[in-house]
């Protein structure tokens, strides 16, 4: 492409602004005087994608020249966000582009602005897909990610009276100028019909999947800029086409409508994202979701190989299939299928093969959301593939040792399908069988899992599950999100830490340079400040920069405590109210996150903060010293604010519970300081920071797990030898912040008290409001308080999602990072 447009490409001030101006009238179709902000982002955005072209175009080419060993990251979620910055940033040219912005008399910051955020994802998970693509690409590894293009993604969150109510959320309203739809690239994926046994060319039995409906899969790719703009790698989102398969013919008027409705139907497949991080009890649209993407991409990575080769011995030379928790787990039996009953190769190979390719993270314990579909469903949907699970499983349980020692407890654990009730097929141990390599996502979370859910596989197979603790990406979480602190460590250490995040450890004598802490804290004062203005914007609650800002932004889980610290709070505010004398030192306490719509109790507690601030923050005898703001709809664009600015990260989840945590990683690397149990990657932060730099408290993992078995915990007890609780839930129980409903909490009440307090909030509070009390204490010795901040934030390098995916690369995936040659 050497003769290719060198303008295109140019990253210079003037060549940027002359394709600016070129796009706003040639592709968005708009004169200057009369664009919108919405417009100009459209045109810088198509401006900025014609830089990563060529270069994507590289990457895709030297992977096929050198046939190199590829990962394929099959996702249900990619919580991605907005892309302009990121791009910029990744590409070096952010000034640049400002500049070339200003001569037009536009602010990029108004540009970026204008981006929706691209909700492909509920929480934890999703987002760490993200972060995994960018740290993929910045390490030049081969990586593609696998998903769905929702149509809508996460919905809105709005208060109405306090109450979240969900609203429908349209990213691609205004088309996406990040894309490239891709309608040669479609698939067929069957459902429903039936399968029928033949006789093959050489009389041995097969079997073909007849009758069946089927639905298109189209690509639609975004390339994936890695830092500094070397590798591009693919982000290849399907969407459901209605097929046209059908006979015009043979229809009258009132079939032809009906068959015409089927087939629109047909495309509700990618319409929406399922807004639940947990469960999702037996919904046959998710599982046809699960299958539709997962065929659709095992079909591409199987088109992909069979250019190079003639047979699929070498597959798991080529090809790392990782399953983003069970969702795509349905792969393992699609895999068996594409190779035996399409490629015609015999069982015992394709089964070698299947497992070569696929490993599996597992990201949560809790027992609602591990997934088990009804036999029934699996028979209907996907007939074929049922057969072939009885088949895995057979086989499996006849070579499994609690055969031999004819152990049938041990048996049926192991079995892929539960017999108990309605029978149903276990995801989990489906993925667990079919892969090499299952690993959890934090130390402690890993060992859990050794011990708990897959502890009769972990006996059988005892080298297979492996920990790769999360990571998150410092480009976005620091270099972008966080330009004052960035700025500041760059000044001293230049660039390297934005793909070296260990080089931080170098500033660590820098907590104790007086000069440093001056800067560290005028870098986190801006950032508090470009909060407080944005809180004010979106909730009305002006808040004190100077107060300590005290931070959970989570999804809303009763798992998650978000109760526990509205508790806490309204004891900090009695104590407050108590002692009008007292110097107290002003805090605010933040709230951000999402219910899921159908979790009655989380949306409750999201009411319970809301009514608690309204109450505070008009209470005059508090003199501000105590605000309480929950900001609607937790997104990554609200992370990218809320990180930077927080001085206290509220990690405080029932230990044993929360796999990892993420934000706990983006929250300390930003300077917080963590209060939080020993629970999910918390454990790894505080060896990471060290013990003086983090308010550990409350039960391990261990003792929750006794004093719930015990039997013996009453949660009356503990209440009543606790006056400040006590006084708590009086004063929620008679109304003090419902006072049009004195009833409404009644449901908490009755889980924290007759309920048996499941997650022991009860158990845990003292030591939290301790430990609470101790942060508060330390925030009023400034100098203290921001050398423990420094000492976060150079503590974080291992969190770095490129230390993630490098070890992910060379234990499970096996595959080397290459740098693409450049032009033909
Ligand atoms: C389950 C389901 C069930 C069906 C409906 C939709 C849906 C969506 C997601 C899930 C899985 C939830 C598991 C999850 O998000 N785990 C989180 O993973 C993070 C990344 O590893 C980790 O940091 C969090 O601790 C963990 O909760």
């Amino acid at each position: 492409y050497r003769t290719r447009d060198i303008e295109r490409r140019s990253l210079d001030v003037d060549a940027l602004k002359r394709s600016f101006l070129e796009w706003l009238v040639y592709s968005v179709g708009k004169d200057a005087r009369a664009a919108t902000r919405r417009d100009w982002f459209h045109t810088v955005a198509l401006a900025v994608r014609d830089r990563v072209v060529d270069r994507w175009m590289d990457t895709t080419r030297t992977y096929y020249t050198h046939d190199v060993k590829r990962v394929y990251y099959l996702s249900l979620e990619f919580l991605i966000g907005r892309l302009l910055t990121n791009s910029l940033a990744n590409l070096g040219i952010i000034d640049e582009c400002r500049q070339a912005l200003d001569r037009i008399g536009l602010s990029l910051d108004e540009v970026v602005d204008a981006e929706p955020d691209a909700a492909l994802g509920n929480g934890g998970l999703g987002r760490l897909a993200a972060c995994f693509l960018d740290s993929m690409a910045s390490r030049n590894l081969p990586g593609y990610g696998y998903g769905i293009r929702y149509e809508f993604g996460l919905f809105e969150q709005r208060f109405e009276h306090g109450w979240q109510v969900e609203y429908p959320e349209q990213w691609l309203q205004f088309g996406n100028p990040w894309e490239f739809a891709r309608p040669e690239v479609l698939y067929p994926v069957q459902f429903y019909g039936r399968v029928e046994e033949f006789r093959d060319s050489v009389g041995e039995r097969a079997y073909r999947w007849v009758d069946s409906e089927r639905v298109l899969a189209m690509a639609y790719d975004t390339p994936v800029v890695g830092f500094g703009g070397k590798t591009i790698n693919t982000l290849r989102l399907w969407a459901a086409r209605a097929t046209r398969d059908f006979n015009f013919g043979h229809f009258n008027e009132g079939a032809y409508m009906k068959a015409v409705e089927q087939k629109i139907l047909s495309e509700n497949l990618s319409r929406v994202l399922y807004p639940n991080d947990a469960t999702e009890t037996g919904k046959e649209l998710r599982f046809k979701q699960e299958y539709f993407f997962t065929s659709a991409s095992l079909q591409d990575i199987l088109r992909r190989y069979l250019q190079h080769h003639s047979d699929f011995d070498q597959l798991p030379n080529k090809a790392a299939i990782q399953l983003n928790d069970t969702h795509p787990a349905i792969g393992i039996a699609e895999m068996m299928r594409l190779l035996v009953d399409q490629h015609a190769v015999k069982w015992d190979k394709a089964w070698e093969i299947t497992q070569g390719c696929f490993s599996y993270t597992n990201h949560t314990l809790l027992p609602e959301a591990l997934e088990a579909w009804p036999v029934r469903l699996l028979e209907r949907v996907l007939p074929r593939h049922m057969q072939i699970i009885y088949e895995i499983n057979a086989k499996f349980l006849n070579r499994s040792s609690a055969r031999a020692a004819h152990d049938n407890a041990r048996l049926s654990h192991l079995s892929l399908i539960d017999e108990r009730g309605d029978r149903r097929v276990r995801m989990g141990n489906l993925a667990f069988i079919g892969s090499h390599k299952v690993n959890g996502v934090s130390a402690l979370h890993t060992e859990l899992m050794k011990q708990t859910v897959f502890a009769d596989f972990h006996a059988e197979f005892p080298d297979r599950i492996v920990n790769k603790t999360n990571g998150i990406t410092p480009r976005r979480w620091l270099h972008q999100a966080n330009r004052p602190l960035s700025d500041l460590i760059t000044s001293r250490i230049g660039e390297g830490w934005i793909h070296d995040l260990s080089a931080l450890d170098a500033l660590k004598p820098k907590a104790d340079d007086v000069v440093f802490r001056e800067e560290f804290r005028r870098a986190k004062r801006k950032n508090k400040k470009r909060l407080a203005a944005y809180l004010a914007r979106q909730t009305g609650v002006e808040i004190n920069v100077d107060s300590l800002f005290d931070v959970q932004v989570k999804r809303i889980h009763e798992y998650k405590r978000q109760l526990m610290n509205i508790l806490q709070t309204i004891a900090l505010y009695n104590d407050m109210r108590d002692s009008p004398t007292v110097t107290w030192t002003p805090v605010t306490k933040i709230f951000a996150g999402k219910a899921a719509p159908a979790y009655h109790m989380a949306k409750l507690i999201i009411k319970l903060i809301n009514d608690v601030g309204k109450v505070v923050n008009h209470d005059p005898s508090v003199h501000d010293n105590l605000k309480v703001v929950f900001l609607p709809n937790y997104n990554v664009t609200a992370a990218e604010i809320i990180m930077p600015a927080a001085d206290l990260s509220e990690q405080i989840s029932t230990a044993g519970m929360e796999a990892s945590g993420t934000g706990n990683m983006k929250l300390a690397l930003n300077g917080a300081l963590t209060i939080g149990t020993l629970d999910g990657a918390n454990v790894e932060i505080k060896d990471a920071v060290g013990d003086d730099n983090i308010f550990i408290f409350g039960l391990t993992a261990e003792e929750a797990n006794s004093l719930r078995q015990g039997g013996a915990y009453n949660p009356r007890d503990v209440i009543g030898a606790n006056p400040a609780l006590k006084r708590a839930l009086d004063m929620i129980s008679t109304g003090v912040f419902s006072p049009d409903d004195p009833s409404r909490y009644h449901p908490i009440l009755q889980s924290l008290i007759d309920g048996g307090d499941h997650f022991l909030v009860t158990a845990d509070f003292e030591d939290y409001c301790t430990a609470h009390d101790d942060a508060v204490a330390l925030y009023r010795d400034t100098e203290e308080w921001t050398r423990k901040a420094i000492l976060n934030t150079t503590s974080m390098g291992w969190f770095s999602s490129d230390r993630t995916v490098g070890e992910y690369a060379d234990e499970i995936w096996g595959v080397k990072p290459i740098i693409p040659d450049e032009g033909d």
